[in-house]
């Protein structure tokens, strides 16, 4: 069983051998988690994103999948996008952001990693209510097969409704 930490941080500064990012499914950059991941750990992330782009993921990463590239110059080995769903209030797409997590893990555990960070995915731009979010990922990293599994969260809000 993992070992859960909950810190209040930036998740481009972790050090565990791979970091998770919130990105969307052209895989080509945005704002939030996937701006800092972009801007800090350099163009090698971004070349390996548009080489997928060109290969297996010609039409983008679904919501809820995961796919791993370096990690540029980041102290991580790793960078893991997965796309979290949209907020909607009429739809349940609670599914979609526990796949979210069990996809990273899964990619995590192929590429032989022994630690993970997560952010709070989809509650930033992609609007999820944060108790609701943090409930989600809790239930799908339980029993995880990894060594660590670290949250990072940007605000004490956040790390307050992620933290049991
Ligand atoms: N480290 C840790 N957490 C952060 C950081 C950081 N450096 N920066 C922001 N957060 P978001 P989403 C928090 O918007 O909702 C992008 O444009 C933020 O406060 O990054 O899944 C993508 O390309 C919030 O708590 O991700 C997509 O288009 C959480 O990380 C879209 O945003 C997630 O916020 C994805 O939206």
């Amino acid at each position: 069983m993992a070992t859960i930490e909950h810190v209040l941080g930036d998740i481009t500064e972790q050090d565990t051998d791979a970091i998770v990012n919130a990105a969307n499914s052209s895989l080509l950059g945005g704002g939030g988690v996937d701006g800092a991941i972009h801007r800090k750990g350099g163009p090698e992330i971004l070349d390996a994103c548009r080489k997928l782009r060109a290969g297996h993921h010609g039409g983008g990463l679904k919501t809820g999948q995961a796919v791993a590239t370096t990690a540029g110059r980041l102290k991580a080995t790793w960078v893991i996008h997965t796309v979290g769903p949209v907020w909607s209030a009429t739809e349940d797409r609670s599914q979609l952001l526990a796949d979210c997590h069990h996809n990273a893990l899964k990619v995590a555990k192929d590429l032989g990693a022994r630690s993970i960070a997560f952010p709070a995915i989809s509650t930033g731009i992609y609007r999820w209510p944060v108790e609701d979010a943090a409930r989600i990922a809790r239930a799908a990293t339980e029993n995880a097969d990894i060594e660590l599994i670290r949250f990072v969260l940007f605000d004490e809000k956040t790390l307050a409704a992620y933290r049991p």
